[in-house]
């Protein structure tokens, strides 16, 4: 938890920090802070690794860690790499993926750019606006004779719509790949995302719910593809000097699987901490105009790693930048993921200038979203002064927007 003092109850807007108040925190709160398990589990690992000299390159910890995964995910096969985004780029090569790939553009930028770095075209497509992730009904749409997969995103950790992009990825021969950074210890319909699609891809960077400091992970049922992710993580070597395909290196270290296996042993204390962090803003900031929370579908196993606010700031007043701008000065680094929407990053604005025409639910997401802090590293306390301080700004923005200037 951090520790630190808190400037608590501001009573008039000049007690804002952006007017010149002092800052609610004194530290600095982020999104995305690791969740750290059990750190003597840790050390202890790192001392066998260091002892036994095996740092990486297929070692136990390694092993053990992706057989850990799969037992959790109900999947044959997981081959772990050093992040996501390779693991996205070599899940694409290894799936024959070539020409155009239908891809959200309201995602972290890995995934559109683990298509271009192969000069694979992403066709960006618009998003539903309940839950975030690619609609589709548009995806049919932006089928062309050159399209030879999709890459959905379950983005925040909650699901796409498995059951419809199955079924058109089915039906047009498309190779379906999902981008699961978000959702490792989720479900959909039941069953523990990881074993949808030809396959799909975790990240297990220092800011999601588990990680291995950096790392990631493709899991699969499909035994001979998972054998070629596996050769092409290691330069496609089938023998010490033999290869039978180009490959790269994205092998995961074993003190980052050391670190992953000790935050699986962690895993369950995580989502609580989460949870109950989650369940505490719903409380809190329940009934603000203009303010709504993504609600997670608790029928479902979440991790609850995203608090993600939607802005509308017709009732705000303030817009969601001028939010982020205030909470910013109170040193409450909260993120507009994910703008401004892959379409309107380069390469792919010069590429595609008009691509916003065709994304409208896109565009009004990226005006709109707001992520708070959660994790282990946030508690009750700060949680209560996040809100109260939304409140405060809420309850006076008229005189607040004036001040701004617009
Ligand atoms: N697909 C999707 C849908 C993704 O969201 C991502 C990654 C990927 C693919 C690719 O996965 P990887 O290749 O990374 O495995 C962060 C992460 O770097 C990125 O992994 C993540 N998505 C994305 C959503 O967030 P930034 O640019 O926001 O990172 P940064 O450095 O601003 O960190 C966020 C906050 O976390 C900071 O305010 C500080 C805090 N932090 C960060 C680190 C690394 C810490 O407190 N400690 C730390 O060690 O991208």
């Amino acid at each position: 938890m951090v520790k630190q003092s808190l400037h608590q109850g501001k009573t008039k807007t000049e007690d804002l920090a952006i007017f010149g108040g002092r800052p609610t925190f004194t530290e600095v709160l982020h999104v995305g802070r690791p969740n750290i398990g059990n750190r003597a589990r840790f050390e202890e690992r790192v001392a066998d690794i260091l002892d036994r000299r095996w740092l990486t390159n297929g070692g136990k910890y390694v092993r053990e860690f992706e057989k850990r995964i799969a037992e959790l995910v109900g999947v044959e096969h997981c081959v772990a790499m050093c992040n996501a985004t390779v693991a996205l780029e070599i899940a694409i090569r290894a799936l024959g993926m070539t020409g155009e790939v239908i891809v959200p553009s309201f995602t972290f930028v890995a995934t559109a750019h683990a298509l271009q770095w192969q000069e694979i075209t992403p066709v960006f497509c618009d998003v539903d606006p309940k839950s975030h992730t690619i609609d589709p009904r548009r995806v049919e749409q932006m089928i062309t004779p050159r399209t030879t997969g999709i890459i959905a995103v379950h983005l925040w950790g909650g699901a796409c719509d498995i059951d419809a992009l199955s079924e058109i990825a089915a039906r047009r021969r498309l190779k379906l790949l999902f981008d699961s950074a978000h959702a490792f210890g989720t479900s959909y319909q039941g069953r523990m995302i990881g074993g949808f699609g030809d396959a799909e891809v975790f990240s297990f960077h220092a800011t999601k719910f588990l990680n291995s400091l950096e790392g990631g992970a493709v899991v699969t049922n499909n035994g001979e593809l998972a054998q070629k992710i596996r050769l092409m993580k290691n330069f496609g070597f089938t023998f010490y000097d033999h290869t039978d395909y180009v490959g790269t290196n994205g092998k995961m270290n074993e003190i980052s699987a050391a670190m992953g296996l000790s935050n699986l042993e962690s895993m369950d204390d995580f989502i609580a901490v989460n949870r109950s962090n989650y369940e505490q803003y719903r409380q809190e900031l329940a009934g603000l105009p203009g303010v709504s929370l993504l609600p997670y579908n608790e029928e479902e196993r979440c991790n609850y790693q995203y608090v993600v606010l939607e802005i509308d700031a017709g009732e705000t007043l303030v817009d969601r930048d001028q939010l982020m701008e205030i909470f910013h000065k109170e040193n409450v680094l909260v993120r507009r993921y994910f703008y401004p929407g892959c379409h309107r990053m380069e390469p792919y604005r010069s590429f595609f200038p008009h691509a916003g025409l065709m994304l409208p639910e896109t565009e009004r997401l990226t005006r709109r979203v707001l992520c708070l802090p959660n994790g282990t590293a946030v508690g009750p306390e700060e949680i209560a002064l996040i809100c109260q301080l939304l409140r405060f700004t809420l309850e006076n923005k008229a005189e607040i927007r004036e001040k701004l200037g617009n």
